[in-house]
């Protein structure tokens, strides 16, 4: 498998138009969306990031194989940003996510210190209402103990009112190797007829 850098779509008419299938990844900013794909795919700086929030502005496509895309999202609930940028980012990611995209899956972020948000919850409620297929990924695992951990994970089931299979939330830290392996292996039976390995 190999994964590349494709393009940063700031406007809607730069979104890619060839309909490849996209893994999305969503979620609050500062959750570590982008930590994420470095650390998933073993590269120091493929994606941006930062300790304070906001750091992704652009929608940015990433190719794996030349077959499909990882989307990495500007993380929503950023208040530090002048009213009218964040009108714009709210206004690319709604055109985004309305506009008639190829979704296979997203990948919904939270942090694993602080569970759901109302935010999360309107996020969770836009994936069921337009039935897109979703994992839950709990980030900064390495901060929690194993209790934490095993609570977090029931604290989403809670929330979400029974509505998830734990199959589908997963820990995971991209400091430490946590969960890498068992999100590989989820993502590895999606993408099975595509003949894609992670
Ligand atoms: N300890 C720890 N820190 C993490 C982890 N993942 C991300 N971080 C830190 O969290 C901060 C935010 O990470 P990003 O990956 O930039 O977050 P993002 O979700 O892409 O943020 P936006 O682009 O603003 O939406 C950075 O300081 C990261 O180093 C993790 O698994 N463990
Ligand atoms: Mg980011």
């Amino acid at each position: 498998m190999q994964v590349k850098f494709h393009k940063s779509a700031h406007t809607i008419s730069q979104l890619p138009k060839d309909g490849k299938p996209e893994i999305v990844l969503m979620g609050r900013s500062n959750v570590g969306k982008s930590s994420f794909i470095n650390s998933f795919f073993n590269r120091r700086n493929l994606a941006q990031t930062s300790s304070t929030p906001g750091k992704t502005r652009s929608i940015n496509f990433y190719d794996i194989d030349g077959k499909l895309y990882f989307v990495d999202l500007p993380g929503f609930g950023y208040a530090k940003v002048s009213a009218q940028e964040a009108a714009k980012w709210k206004k690319l990611i709604e055109d985004y996510l309305y506009g008639d995209r190829n979704f296979l899956l997203a990948i919904h972020f939270v942090d694993s210190r602080h569970g759901m948000t109302e935010l999360d919850l309107t996020l969770n409620y836009f994936l069921n209402e337009n039935a897109i297929p979703f994992i839950v990924v709990l980030t900064k695992a390495d901060k929690l103990n194993n209790s934490e951990k095993a609570k977090a994970k029931r604290k989403v089931i809670e929330t979400l009112g029974g509505a998830i299979e734990p199959e589908r939330i997963f820990l995971y830290s991209a400091t430490k190797k946590i969960g890498k392996n068992e999100i590989k292996r989820y993502l590895n039976k999606i993408v099975a007829r595509k003949n894609i390995r992670f």
